[in-house]
């Protein structure tokens, strides 16, 4: 059987938000060693480089969204790249901030469509990202690519959503900073979320393998968007948006670990990871280390597991 091949996409967005830094992330992926890591688990490890924004009018200052041209621009590629990727691979989009979610999740989303497969989405975040244009109070653009990819009103200026996510296909896992119109919007909608109490009382393995075997049932295509601040910022510093109370190194490793298993996951996100805040690479490396378990590394096997 051929090596399945891996598919490296540097997205350096950085118009999100307004910290400044997430542009460097790709490249700390690949200094701290994803494309080798990928390599010793047996996968054709192909690195597309650094990709750019489409042309796009430059952003004026001062306006209540914070840089949606370049934002918009940033989709309007990704989506694109994430189609094509799809047919090839198993895209790893190693960011830059939560906006490119806007492309990659409506790009496989897309994909899916194609064959017929529903996409599934896991989202481990401390932030509910549900925001839509309208309802941002901050304008950051990183704080909305679940409205869109579910196809939520307001983004009219943003390519149109030709295959909304259910938002029943959704899971939030790590939730524990969720601004008042988010919650609003998200305690109606079917969507699965988790906060850090239902981690603390339940466990993840719990709650993750719940969705896994919904997504296992309906033969679905999983997209799996790991968020830097889902963990504690004690262990993962270098991201603009801490939250304290977040996930442990072992509750991060054991939800990829359970993800390899399900044999489910067919892209992921790397996301929010800001070099110019880390501590000698050490987020970095915990990101990597999270990429490799969900692509197979791990101490011992353990006989694979029936999904109900
Ligand atoms: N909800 C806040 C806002 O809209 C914070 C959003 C932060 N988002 C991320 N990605 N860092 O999860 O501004
Ligand atoms: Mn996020
Ligand atoms: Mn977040
Ligand atoms: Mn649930």
């Amino acid at each position: 059987m051929p090596a399945k091949t891996c598919i490296l996409i540097g997205c350096p967005v950085d118009s999100g938000k307004r910290i400044a830094g997430c542009l460097m992330g790709p490249d700390a992926y690949r200094t701290a060693g994803l494309p080798q890591a990928l390599a010793e688990l047996g996968f054709k490890v192909e690195d597309m480089g650094n990709l750019s924004p489409a042309s796009h009018t430059p952003d004026t200052d001062g306006t209540r969204l914070y840089r949606p041209n370049q934002t918009i621009a940033w989709t309007h590629r990704l989506i694109r790249t994430a189609e094509q990727a799809m047919s090839r691979g198993l895209p790893i989009f190693m960011g830059g901030d939560h906006a490119l979610s806007l492309g990659t999740v409506a790009g496989v989303a897309n994909h899916a469509a194609t064959k017929g497969r529903p996409q599934f989405v896991l989202w481990l975040d401390a932030h509910s990202d549900f925001h839509t244009p309208d309802t941002t109070t901050s304008g950051n653009l990183h704080g909305t690519p679940l409205a869109y990819v579910t196809g939520q009103p307001g983004f009219g200026a943003f390519p149109a959503i030709t295959n909304p996510i259910p938002l029943e296909n959704l899971c939030i896992i790590g939730l524990r900073s969720v601004d008042p119109a988010e919650r609003t919007a998200l305690e109606s909608a079917p969507i699965h979320r988790h906060d850090m109490r239902d981690i603390d009382e339940h466990g993840i393995a719990r709650l993750l393998s719940a969705f896994l075997d919904r997504v296992a049932d309906a033969d679905g295509a999983l997209h799996v968007s790991l968020d830097v601040d889902f963990l504690d910022p004690s262990v993962a510093p270098a991201v603009g948006t801490t939250v304290p109370g977040g996930a442990t190194v072992r509750e991060a490793h054991l939800a990829m670990e359970l993800i390899c298993d399900s044999g489910l996951m067919t892209s992921l996100d790397l996301v929010e990871l800001n070099p110019f805040l880390d501590e000698r690479g050490r987020t970095a490396q915990v990101m990597v280390d999270l990429a490799a378990s969900a692509l197979g590394r791990r101490v011992f096997d353990r006989p694979t597991r029936a999904h109900s």
